[in-house]
């Protein structure tokens, strides 16, 4: 049986602790390696390590970094379908999905490397004569980075390789789900000479190697994607310490349909968002406000299609819908489905745990759109996470985007519409971190800040330049070349 182990101070190791628990592919249920159990001596271990290699990386140059991350960006190129062979295997996302979620680690891997050469602060001129003015992006020491099962590469990168790039180390938890592709992606790191103790990868429950890293003094910022739940407890922890937070969590995205959008279109794009990746992305998109006059129109075109998507092993190049991750999961969006009825929304379709064709082995959720649903219901405000939307009737563009921001969350909304004013006020008036017109809520590419508002986040955001503000202080300097007392404020005046 394969072993998951940690990396600390560039060494592979099993935790002290001697427990491991299976890694188990969510569409067979079979076991497909063990990880190990960390304790919180594995990070004080973890944290040391980094804390040393940083004093020595801060001082290398921001471009000499980044050749570390050119060759991290190589490695994952040519690894790439290796890599999604083993993420579609312990996370199940369909192979197609795989290989684009790997794709989007190299495109941060480039993109972050480019940053080596970048990081530009201020430059500007002071309001005295003989005087310099400018400000600079400090590393802040040691970033803690906690990240979820759905994207475990890709968010991976988007958090360790700003992290890097800008003088940071790394102690980095993945999810318990998915500690494989982790590892897979710590030997690049490895392969790649990156100095040892930057990047160290402890593997265990959040409840034991994530509290450790929240609460441990020598990590200096945290950055977390997962729950709502989790990230307040996180908030809460972390903000009694001072450290910074950079939380991604819950979505409740919605696309909005007018009655001048090309519903193919609006089809494609629901489809893809509300099933593709199992409806499990934060992006996913899980309520839809159609204009009354084109609701059965879209409703018939959309039943049409759901049938065609196959479901299974997302290794088989043919399925379009893989299983969720796992047990719990596949329980928890049964129970919502539930309660949709209970509430009095009507089933379009699915609705059910798939069972026929052997999908009993994995866990499996039948495609599933409810109609009829108004905007005070569980299933229209609460994040689901599994393939189920939600369909609500709206009369105007003013009523949906009123419903769209009536939910706790602000990730990503989209609005189909031929109307250019109608999508321009769209755009100002929608309250969400990513907004598309003509296109689905899925889909952001990593050159622009990836995040939301409301409770989606606290303000922070992964991806594009914006991501730099969360793994660096910035220094203001005044260079003072008069050779006399010059004070700001008094002697300009
Ligand atoms: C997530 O679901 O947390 O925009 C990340 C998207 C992907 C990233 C999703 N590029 O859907």
């Amino acid at each position: 049986m394969q072993k998951i182990l940690n990396f600390i101070n560039g060494e592979w190791c099993e935790s002290a602790s001697g427990k491991f628990v299976p890694v188990i592919n969510p569409a067979n249920g079979k076991v497909l390696a063990e990880v190990t159990q960390s304790t919180k001596e594995d990070v004080d271990r973890a944290v040391q390590a980094a804390k040393e290699a940083q004093k020595e990386w801060r001082l290398v140059p921001a471009p000499e970094r980044a050749e570390y991350l050119y060759r991290v960006a190589f490695l994952l190129k040519e690894r790439k379908e290796h890599l999604a062979q083993v993420l579609t295997s312990e996370m199940g996302k369909v192979i197609e999905e795989g290989r684009g979620e790997v794709q989007e680690a190299v495109d941060m891997a480039f993109y972050m490397a480019g940053e080596g050469r970048r990081q530009f602060g201020d430059t500007v001129p002071s309001e005295l004569r003989n005087k310099f003015a400018m400000s600079v992006r400090v590393p802040i020491g040691v970033a803690g980075l906690i990240t979820p099962w759905n994207f475990p590469i890709a968010i991976a990168s988007w958090k360790s390789l700003p992290a890097l790039v800008t003088g940071n180390a790394v102690v980095w938890k993945p999810a318990t789900e998915t500690p494989m592709v982790a590892a897979e992606f710590v030997k690049i790191y490895e392969e790649a000479d990156l100095p040892k103790g930057l990047i160290n990868l402890v593997n265990g429950s959040g409840s034991e190697v994530g509290n450790a890293i929240v609460d441990h003094p020598g990590i200096d910022l945290i950055s977390f994607t997962g729950s709502n739940e989790v990230g307040k407890a996180i908030n809460g922890r972390a903000g009694a310490l001072l450290k910074r937070t950079s939380l991604e969590m819950g979505g409740k995205n919605a696309i909005t349909v007018l009655e001048d959008a090309d519903l193919d279109l609006v089809v494609e794009g629901i489809l893809w968002g509300a099933f593709g990746t199992s409806g499990q992305r934060c992006t996913a998109t899980s309520r839809v406000l159609v204009h009354e006059s084109v609701k059965e129109a879209l409703e018939s075109k959309l039943l049409a299609r759901v049938g065609e998507l196959k479901m299974g092993d997302g290794l088989d190049e043919s399925v379009k819908v893989g299983p969720v991750i796992n047990r719990s999961s596949l329980e928890k969006i049964d129970e919502y489905v539930k309660i949709g009825q209970q509430e009095g929304a009507k089933l379009l379709c699915g609705g059910k745990i798939a069972t026929e064709n052997g999908l009993d082995q994995g866990n499996f959720y039948l495609p599933t759109i409810f109609t009829n649903v108004t905007p005070d219901m569980r299933i229209a405000k609460e994040e689901i996470f599994g393939p189920v939307v939600s369909i609500i009737s709206i009369n105007s563009l003013e009523e949906a985007i009123e419903v769209n921001n009536s939910v706790e969350f602000g990730l990503s909304s989209a609005v189909y519409t031929a109307s250019i004013n109608r999508a321009f006020q769209a755009m100002r008036d929608l309250d969400t971190g990513l907004l598309y017109v003509n296109a689905g809520t899925t889909g952001a590419e990593i050159h622009l800040p990836f995040g939301g508002t409301k409770g989606t986040g606290n303000g922070h955001r992964d991806s594009g330049v914006a991501s730099l503000d969360v793994y660096t202080e910035w220094k203001s300097i005044y260079v003072d070349f008069s050779g006399k007392l010059q004070r700001a404020q008094i002697d300009n005046n």
